[in-house]
């Protein structure tokens, strides 16, 4: 079952830069920050909230590794904005499969790794009114609530 946001995917040029413009302009904060290299991406994690499913709400800004990954792609032909959302599940091998029954594209056969060791997949946006859409099961430490450490 879907119980939460778990984050805004944005895709940005300057990583660091963008970092800056939501720290001085909102007053978030890094929560934590790695690079993905499977997915091709520098990121921050930005935790706006925590959630009644004991998970929690994050922004994920997004800086390409390199410019034939996803948001490499995304990011010449529309410059930066809103990538993808993505939605938190406790269990998102079975989500993934009753959606696929649904008939909507699932791009991955098994579940990768995203943001602080976290398990993801991603339906296709044609299947989705346009928006690429993740679904993620936590680390189960993350969904207790445990501080994370930065890592650069
Ligand atoms: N949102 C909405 N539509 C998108 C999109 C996005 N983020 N990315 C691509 N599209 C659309 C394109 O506009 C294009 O549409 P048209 O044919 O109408 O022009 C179509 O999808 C195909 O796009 P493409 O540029 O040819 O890109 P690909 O087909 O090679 O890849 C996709 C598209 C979704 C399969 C790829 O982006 C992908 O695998 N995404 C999942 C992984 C990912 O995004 N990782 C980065 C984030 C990591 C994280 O969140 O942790
Ligand atoms: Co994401």
């Amino acid at each position: 079952m879907l119980t939460r946001i778990d984050h805004i995917g944005i895709a940005c040029f300057d990583l660091d830069k963008t970092v800056e413009f939501y720290r001085s302009t909102y007053g978030f904060e890094v929560f934590h920050s790695e690079v993905n290299e499977e997915q091709g991406v520098r990121e921050a994690m930005l935790k706006i909230n925590e959630t009644s499913d004991g998970g929690a709400s994050y922004l994920q800004l997004l800086e390409p590794t390199r410019e034939d990954s996803p948001v490499g792609k995304w990011l010449a032909k529309n410059g930066e904005g809103v990538h993808h959302i993505a939605f938190g599940t406790g269990d998102v091998d079975a989500d993934a499969a009753e959606i696929r029954g649904r008939g909507v594209r699932v791009l991955y056969e098994e579940p990768r790794t995203g943001s602080m060791g976290s398990r993801i997949t991603f339906l296709h946006p044609k299947d989705c009114g346009g928006v690429l859409t993740e679904l993620v099961t936590a680390a189960p430490t993350a969904e207790h609530g445990q501080e994370h450490g930065q890592e650069h």
